[in-house]
């Protein structure tokens, strides 16, 4: 519940929730013009054209303040994470606040041949990847990979690089900020993989639980 998420991070970081950031001071609302003016106001773009060494210099600048980002972050226990639309990047991108419950995570998934960067706004976010299943054989996934994203700190994952899931170990809500462009993911959804076997299944559901700072 976003309540429920307001209350833990109030307890967590003593902020006033109820004083909105003033929107002239707001570095969050600055870092979401920054990147849409980066990725620029045609559409048609391709992974290609995406200089992602200026979007994670970009999302690197940023030092997580919640009173800036906090409307965005709704929390769902009864969830794996919500994924929380903030901004569509004149149609180039898929700007997300993505709140992962306290012993959740995400299924292991691709990212639809998008650039994905991952900013850490709050906590800690553990990431395993795996290498993408080849073949017909049913058999366990292998691991390439597993690190601990900490609180600012700024990852890239892309299909080249394999498949991953995220989780998030701590006992309380994590936050992350994900930029994705194209917003492939939007427009078309992900496939899942099941770990035990590799096979892979197609969902549309990549869906959001708030838009702009409403429930949806
Ligand atoms: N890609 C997942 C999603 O957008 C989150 S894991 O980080 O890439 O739902
Ligand atoms: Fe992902």
């Amino acid at each position: 519940m976003a309540i429920g998420m307001i209350k833990k991070l109030t307890a967590n970081a003593p902020l006033a929730f109820s004083c909105t950031a003033n929107a002239a001071t707001n570095r969050f609302d600055d870092l979401v013009q920054a990147l849409k003016d980066a990725l620029g106001p045609s559409s048609g773009l391709t992974s290609d054209d995406v200089d992602v060494e200026y979007l994670t210099r970009l999302m690197q600048d940023y030092d997580s303040d919640p009173a800036e980002w906090s409307r965005f972050a709704m929390g769902d226990q009864s969830r794996g994470y919500t994924r929380n639309l903030v901004d569509e990047g004149n149609g180039k991108s898929n700007l997300l606040v993505l709140v992962w419950s306290p012993g959740k995570g995400s299924p292991i998934h691709d990212h639809g041949n998008a650039h994905c960067l991952m900013k850490i706004l709050r906590g800690n976010l553990t990431e395993t990847r795996y290498l993408y299943p080849e073949g017909e054989t049913e058999k366990p996934m292998k691991v390439i990979s597993e690190r601990v994203h900490k609180e600012n700190d700024v990852a890239y994952m892309a299909d080249e690089l394999g498949v991953h899931r995220v989780w998030n170990q701590g006992s309380d809500f994590a936050v992350s900020l994900h930029l994705y462009t194209p917003p492939n993911v939007a427009r078309g959804g992900c496939h899942i993989f099941d770990p035990a076997t590799g096979k892979k299944s197609h969902t549309k559901d990549c869906g959001y639980y708030s838009a702009y700072g409403t429930k949806l």
